[in-house]
């Protein structure tokens, strides 16, 4: 007897609801969930393969601990007793800076990902943090911070009402989206051409995006600062500049106008190969939209100057009164997200509180940058890393420099992996810690929520049981919390009881909060949930925006949407509950010392001058962009055959002009240089991409030992990331430059 459940999809940043068929304790089938309040009926071809993912018979069932150099099957107890042996003589010894906390992409998509790492790393105490975000969307996170003192103040275009997008180095039909969720982006890009909005795509590829856009500009890459900084300066010679009603909550739009004003169209428009006409012609037709929205992704990220270009993204959208307003760069407002409060004055948003070891990379957000772990686990001195608690990370792949990486975790003392694979990085690991299959996970998007495009809120508890003892990864973290206070054995929903305790603490004492002043235990014996992450959700949305605030007087969500949210009334809307349009959030959410937007920081200011030096320095050669296939996602799901094969394939993209002059040939293979190394791929000539400039996808090379990946190792292919040496770095965030480096192709004879 099959039965239908309802599950969240895990698989990308869409979020999209998905209605899986279940025969005994497998997933034979997933469609999209008509009903969802939010995705209505979407689905992708990932989506479609969540049975397969869910039965992959690589996925690990048991742990493995290491014993005699090898990875053996063990029990849970053995396991964790294995984690609290190893990780006690390195802090004892070294101190927890000795510890590096590595933190993957995947954490963003489990319910556990969000609750727990922040535990982890209070009770560790270790400088050592290194996360995805310094190889994807950490200068979204320094601009944000910047200008509007959070650093997860972070305006989504409101893209279903905007008369206009702007859209720099994003492939939302193959990405489904990022920083911005919204299932069936596609559906919706359309949606905007068909009530007579335009779309402008910035890329130096022709993508399926593109091929959608009224206008495509394909620039050359890591120009995108240079090109937007002259949107700016056009907007102020022209006298475009209006931020409406914002227009007394920005400080500085006199410093931008003096610090853009050498970055005319003519100056910029030989480094970034658009005419200057056409720069003048988008800056135009973005004051002149009746709504409009900037909007940037990887491409405009993971570049040399991501902090610069991420800035410029918001300051147009300031500067043209897009920002906060209906149709233009809105501001989320997450059923679990604080509930607002008076607008005033905040702590602002500091960089560089400390600095890494060996290179001296300021801190951003409390991390090092993820292209620096290798040399902090291999130079030799005091402070050195030598024990890695990786969890939903595979660096060896996504990283620059996996080569080195790789053999920096061979010498670990000590290395713990949470992660349903043996693949390049768990397989380093002493002790590796496989979360249950999603079927057998419960879901809500702690964090994704806060990026959606339209207010809503779901949650979907696992669909199969989990077998007996066998933990589901919340508690597997928070295990881990406990091995690292020394509490190794204790009941791991005493980590779950301390942060209840903790919130409500914090909540009974802010004046703001709905439930100032009155009795925390009396509070918690009112929480509802089967677990602790169960209620720690309820928590979050009762003192949340849209929550009951536990029967306080006049609690109600704002105006657009209903109040009186708990998990009950969740688990009683299993499509979801939609709470609205975005709404106007300013100036509540400002953080900035001067409560105000402040357009032109300091640190930003202080990086434009290297933005000038491009202006001149144009290097010659080829450069290397990457990009993402529809069936894919980062280095993990290389090993499903539904998802591998046809044109999802690690090719290098040449155009015509170049695979002639280079002597490059269809199908042939290629050796590709740079100052990390090389490697060999076949040839894909391709119009698609523009003269100049080669595509290789990421997340492959799938040829090393010791791993379980049947299907992704039988179709290795190479690591991009091999190509660089970890140098190369966005300063102000330390993000690695992984779009737009130099390399050299040559045909492999
Ligand atoms: N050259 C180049 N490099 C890139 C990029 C690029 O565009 N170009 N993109 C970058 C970006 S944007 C990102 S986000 C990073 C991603 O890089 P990583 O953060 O390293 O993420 P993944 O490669 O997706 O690997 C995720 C790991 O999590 C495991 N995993 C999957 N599901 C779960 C789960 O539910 N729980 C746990 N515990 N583990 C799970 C997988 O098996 C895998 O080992 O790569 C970056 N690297
Ligand atoms: N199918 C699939 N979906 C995914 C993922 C995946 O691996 N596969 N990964 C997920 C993750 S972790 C993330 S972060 C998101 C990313 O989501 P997106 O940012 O939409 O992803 P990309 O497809 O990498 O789009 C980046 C685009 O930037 C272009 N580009 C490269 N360099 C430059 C440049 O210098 N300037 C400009 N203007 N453009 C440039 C590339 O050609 C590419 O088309 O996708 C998520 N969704
Ligand atoms: S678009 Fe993303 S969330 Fe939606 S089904 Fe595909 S992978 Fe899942
Ligand atoms: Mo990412």
């Amino acid at each position: 007897m099959s039965r239908t459940a309802l599950r969240i999809c895990p698989l990308c940043e869409a979020t999209c609801g998905l209605t899986l068929t279940v025969d005994g304790d497998r997933v034979t089938g997933a469609r999209g969930d008509r009903d969802d309040v939010f995705s209505a009926g979407f689905i992708c071809p990932k989506g479609a393969a969540f049975g397969e993912l869910d039965g992959d018979p690589d996925r690990l069932s048991r742990p493995l601990v290491r014993r005699d150099g090898e990875l053996r099957e063990t029990s849970w107890e053995e396991a964790f007793d294995a984690v609290a042996e190893g990780l006690r003589p390195v802090i004892d010894a070294h101190g927890p800076d000795a510890v590096a906390v590595v933190l993957g992409n995947p954490n963003v998509h489990t319910m556990a990902g969000a609750l727990y790492p922040p535990l982890l790393l209070g009770a560790l105490r270790t400088r050592n943090l290194y996360t995805a975000s310094t190889v994807d969307q950490m200068p979204k996170h320094v601009s944000s911070g910047l200008l509007f003192g959070d650093p997860f103040a972070i305006p989504v275009p409101d893209l279903d009402r905007t008369a206009h997008l702007l859209l720099i180095g994003a492939n939302p039909l193959d990405s489904n989206g990022s920083l911005c969720t919204a299932p069936d982006f596609p559906g919706r890009l359309k949606a905007l051409r068909r009530r007579g909005g335009t779309l402008t795509v910035i890329d130096p590829r022709r993508t399926r995006t593109a091929r959608l856009a009224d206008r495509h500009v394909a620039i050359r890459p890591g120009a995108d600062a240079l090109l937007l900084a002259a949107l700016v300066q056009v907007l102020f010679a022209e006298d475009l500049v209006d931020p409406g009603v914002l227009a007394d909550r920005v400080d500085g739009v006199a410093e931008v106008r003096a610090r853009s004003a050498d970055f005319t169209p003519e100056a910029v428009a030989g480094a970034c190969d658009v005419p200057a006409a056409e720069i003048r012609a988008i800056a135009r037709e973005l004051a002149a939209a009746p709504t409009a929205a900037v909007y940037g992704r990887v491409g405009s990220s993971t570049v040399e100057f991501g902090t610069l270009a991420n800035w410029l993204v918001d300051v147009l959208n300031t500067l043209t009164g897009n920002l906060d307003r209906p149709g233009g760069a809105m501001f989320p407002l997450a059923a679990t997200a604080r509930a607002p409060r008076p607008a005033g004055p905040g702590k602002g948003f500091d960089l560089g509180r400390r600095h890494s070891r060996v290179s001296g990379h300021p801190e951003v957000k409390g991390e090092f940058p993820l292209a620096a772990l290798a040399e902090e686990i291999d130079t030799p001195g005091d402070g050195r890393v030598r024990a890695v608690l990786a969890v939903a990370a595979n660096p060896v792949l996504s990283a620059p420099d996996g080569d080195r990486l790789d053999r920096a975790l061979a010498g670990l003392d000590f290395m713990v992996a949470v992660d349903p694979y043996l693949n390049e990085t768990s397989r380093h690991a002493q002790v590796v810690l496989p979360p249950p299959r999603p079927a057998q996970s419960a879901h809500h998007d702690f964090a994704f929520n806060g990026f959606a495009v339209r207010n809503q809120v779901r949650y979907t508890r696992e669909v199969l049981p989990l077998p007996d003892g066998r933990p589901d990864e919340c508690e597997i973290l928070a295990r881990l919390v406990l091995c690292v206070s020394g509490m190794h054995g204790a009941d791991p929903s005493a980590v779950d009881t301390l942060a209840i305790d903790t919130a409500l603490a914090k909540a009974v004492a802010d004046p703001h909060s709905p439930v100032h002043g009155r009795d925390p235990a009396g509070l918690a014996g009112q929480l509802h949930g089967r677990t602790g992450a169960e209620r720690r959700l309820d928590l979050m949305l009762r003192l949340g925006p849209y929550g009951d605030g536990f029967g306080a007087p006049g609690a109600a969500g704002p105006e657009q949407a209903p109040g009186g949210l708990g998990l009950e009334v969740l688990l009683a809307h299993p499509h979801g509950i939609d709470l609205g349009p975005l709404a106007p959030r300013l100036p509540e959410l400002l953080r900035t010392r001067s409560g105000k937007i402040e357009l032109c920081p300091e640190p930003v200011a202080a990086d434009l001058p290297r933005l000038r030096r491009a202006l001149t320095g144009r290097p010659a050669g080829l450069v290397l962009v990457g990009r993402r296939h529809l069936r894919s996602n980062n280095s993990w799901m290389h090993n499903l055959p539904a998802l591998t094969g046809g044109s999802n394939r690690c090719t290098l993209q040449v155009h015509p002009e170049d695979a002639g002059r280079l002597g490059l040939v269809h199908g042939a293979e290629a050796e590709v240089t740079a100052d990390g190394g090389g490697l060999r791929v076949p040839v894909e000539v391709t119009d698609a991409v523009r003269a100049g400039v080669v595509s290789l996808p990421h997340g492959w090379g799938h040829d090393r030992p010791g791993t379980r990946l049947r299907v992704a190792s039988a179709d290795a292919g190479a690591n991009v990331n091999q190509l660089l040496d970890g140098s190369l770095l966005d300063p102000l965030s330390g993000t690695a430059v992984l779009n737009g480096f130099p390399v050299q192709v040559a045909p492999v004879r």
